[in-house]
């Protein structure tokens, strides 16, 4: 509740202050990205938001047409996930890194976006100017920045991520907002973005030039930006190569090994919990931006035991926003469920509890 004006000078005069009401850091963005800010500081309140990597693009067992609006959620529990991840790996190609056709993307993306679902999009950046793999390990920032061999380069491959941008749109016309989260598992050193590659200052920079060059060179205001190292072992660590609050919306993390067992799952609490509380001291917002357990590593109550455990852990897990789970390749590699899977029935339960949140529970967020 908010005080009327009166009490507002009766309040002010006594020196009590009150946080901002929460907004994104591009003072420029656009009505709806600021929305879908606030909204989702409301929303997190309620609840945490499930969101499944490719999930309206394919399932075990199937893929979409442009067409199409389905997902192996969907399929399992006649559900949405609220949140739809999407990855710009090899951007500049008719497909993505998984197979996902550009074009099509943009179409998913809008459609989810129609609906009232919310898109966030990570990047397995090949080396720029090259087919090398996110997963080379050299170093590469040093080069990227003003002044390095490949920073022209860069320039032309964020070129081509703003047009993706650009063009996604809503049924007015208006610009759909996106979460961007680059660089992604920085902490860690199997990307060649991480830790080993690049000095906690190169990795700043980088990070600051692509959202500056795509705000300000490039005119885009639907970007909300999100921080994600994977796991750390102090808020230091976590916060070693935070390239600032005035360029990251959303304090993130990443934590797959964590969640393999109860016997590891205090510790995914304390460190989700550290992010929160990071993020609150900012007044951004916190999520669970990447996890999930493998095949064979699978116990069938995975949902409930482990995951609903950890984010309904305490008042401050609680605040994540949202939690993604990453994509369903095949019978091999997923990590939603789909038909005929182990963890169906519990995922039905993690679905029935009313602390987690489909996109048929969300309220409008982008007004
Ligand atoms: C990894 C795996 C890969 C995939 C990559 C980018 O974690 O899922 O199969 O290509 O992410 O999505």
């Amino acid at each position: 509740m908010r005080p009327c004006a009166s009490c507002w000078i009766i309040l002010l005069a006594c020196g009590v202050t009150f946080p901002a009401e929460p907004e994104p850091t591009d003072p420029l963005a656009t009505a709806e990205t600021k929305a879908l800010y606030r909204n989702l500081c409301e929303v997190t309140q309620k609840g945490i938001l499930l969101a499944h990597q490719d999930t309206l693009a394919y399932g075990v067992g199937w893929k979409a047409g442009a067409n199409d609006f389905d997902s192996d959620v969907h399929r399992v529990c006649g559900r949405f996930p609220a949140v739809f991840g999407w990855d710009l790996g090899h951007i500049g190609t008719p497909a993505n890194i998984d197979g996902v056709p550009f074009e099509n993307m943009k179409v998913w993306i809008a459609r989810g976006y129609a609906r009232g679902g919310v898109n966030t999009i990570s990047w397995h950046a090949r080396v720029p100017g090259s087919i090398e793999s996110s997963w080379t390990r050299k170093k590469v920032v040093v080069r990227l920045l003003p002044g390095g061999d490949l920073h022209q380069t860069w320039q032309t491959k964020l070129d081509e991520v703003a047009v993706f941008l650009a063009d996604l749109k809503g049924p007015g016309g208006e610009p759909v907002p996106v979460i961007f989260r680059p660089f992604h598992e920085h902490n860690g050193s199997w990307f060649w973005w991480g830790a080993e590659w690049c000095t906690p200052d190169e990795y700043k920079q980088i990070w600051r030039f692509t959202i500056d060059y795509l705000r300000k060179t490039r005119g885009l205001h639907n970007i909300i930006t999100c921080y994600s190292p994977d796991r750390f072992k102090s808020a230091e660590e976590y916060l070693e190569r935070y390239p600032g609050d005035d360029v990251v919306d959303i304090l993130g993390h990443d934590n797959y090994g964590d969640l393999r067992s109860s016997d590891t799952k205090e510790q995914a609490r304390r460190a989700l919990e550290t992010v929160v509380a990071l993020a609150e001291e900012r007044n951004k917002l916190a999520a669970f931006t990447e996890t999930g357990v493998g095949q064979g590593e699978r116990n069938a109550n995975w949902w409930t035991d482990i995951l609903l455990d950890v984010v309904n852990a305490s008042p401050q897990t609680r605040k994540l926003a949202w939690v993604l789970v990453w994509r369903n390749a095949d019978r091999r590699q997923n990590y939603a469920p789909f038909p005929g899977a182990a963890t169906v029935e519990d995922f039905k339960a993690f679905e029935a509890d009313p602390f987690t949140l489909f996109l048929e529970d969300l309220p409008p967020m982008y007004k």
